[in-house]
């Protein structure tokens, strides 16, 4: 074995110990007994309007600062997963069988084993994502979310949504924000051990927002949001600044969104997108993440805004950009990005109403 194959061997096993300490916290040992054959869930994917952007904890997924997102409404992943007599955890994305060896059904397996109740426990594991195509949305998250929800209700756990909560962003961190609807805040804590680590719902309601994915490519990206960030924190100077940024950024979030104020509320997302590529690029060497059409794209929303019209951006760990907009303004931001493809993040995916947190 080589030493970086220790360490992240090493790695592992202290992620298994501290997860499953955690783990036998939350879910008592008669909580476990009477599995169902089968459970289903859907998670919304979510975007967020203040990022997350590096890890006070590696292995638990513990961020360095808050951060508040938007769930996507009707857009994210359903999972059916019932108990396997196969011997191993089997998985379809999208109707694919996923390879052993490749890299999401190794985080899966991973997280499978986590959670099951003992070691002869094996799922399988069908999930679909309805996130349009190569939109550079994460579907991690709602991956992970649908799967703890799947989880819970086969397991019969009974667990809290801030309990699914606390296990999704053990998955991957952003998926703690995709257990509700609407507006989320994910408080990053100050425990050790992650238990004041999990996302909230906000009661905000602003069914007039729209969201605009505009794909300008839709390759595979480089370098995943995981290893970027912690390279991020390791080598940029300007990451010193970004939880001071974020703290600033979130007492303007919820000021746009008590007094809907949808000015504030894209002037603020678009400065924490921006920072955060700022921030990003002085890493060294630099992560840079848009492309020319990424420049070309923000651009026409500065150039839409001069011409009146209210359109914002935000950018996550790709080239490609979403628009905040309200709903009056669609046709215009439509007519200046007509492939772009609108989300309505507060149509519930159960019945078709607007939906919220109350
Ligand atoms: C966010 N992103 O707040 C930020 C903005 C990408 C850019 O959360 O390592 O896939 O699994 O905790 O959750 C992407 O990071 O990372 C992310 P892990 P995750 O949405």
């Amino acid at each position: 074995m080589t030493r970086l194959q220790c360490h992240t061997h090493y790695l592992f096993c202290l992620k298994i110990m501290r997860a499953r300490d955690i783990i036998d916290r939350l879910l008592p040992k008669k909580q476990v007994l009477s599995p169902r054959q089968s459970a289903s869930a859907f998670a919304p994917s979510n975007i967020a309007l203040i990022k997350y952007w590096g890890k006070r904890d590696q292995v638990l997924n513990l961020p360095v600062t808050s951060s508040l997102s938007i769930s996507l409404g009707d857009k994210g992943t359903y999972t059916d997963i019932s108990l396997s007599d196969k011997g191993t955890h089997t998985a379809c994305l999208n109707g694919q069988v996923l390879q052993r060896d490749g890299i999401f059904y190794r985080r899966l397996a991973q997280f499978l084993d986590l959670l099951r109740p003992d070691d002869t426990i094996y799922y399988h594991v069908d999930t679909r994502n309805n996130i349009p195509t190569a939109a550079g949305l994460a579907s991690s998250a709602s991956g992970f979310a649908a799967l703890v929800k799947a989880l819970n209700t086969l397991h019969q756990w009974q667990l809290s949504a801030t309990q699914q909560s606390i296990l999704a962003r053990m998955g991957s961190g952003s998926a703690c924000r995709s257990l509700w609807h609407g507006f989320v805040q994910w408080q990053c804590g100050e425990r050790g051990d992650g238990m004041d680590c999990y996302a909230q719902p906000l009661t905000y309601q602003w069914s007039s927002l729209r969201f605009g994915l505009v794909v300008v490519s839709e390759q595979v990206k480089q370098v995943g949001s995981r290893d970027g960030m912690n390279h991020t924190v390791a080598t940029s100077r300007l990451y010193q600044k970004w939880p001071y940024h974020v703290q600033q950024a979130l007492l303007m979030m919820h000021k746009a969104l008590n007094n809907k104020d949808f000015t504030l509320l894209g002037e603020t997302a678009e400065r924490n997108a921006v920072m955060l590529h700022q921030t990003m690029q002085d890493s060294r060497p630099p992560l840079v993440y848009s492309i020319a059409a990424t420049v070309v794209s923000q651009d026409q929303v500065y150039q839409l805004r001069k011409a009146g019209v209210p359109v914002y951006f935000t950018q996550d760990a790709g080239p490609n950009i979403k628009l905040l907009f309200e709903v009056k303004d669609q046709s215009a931001v439509q007519r200046a990005f007509p492939q772009m493809q609108v989300v309505d993040p507060f149509v519930d995916p159960m019945d078709g109403k607007v939906a919220g947190n109350s």
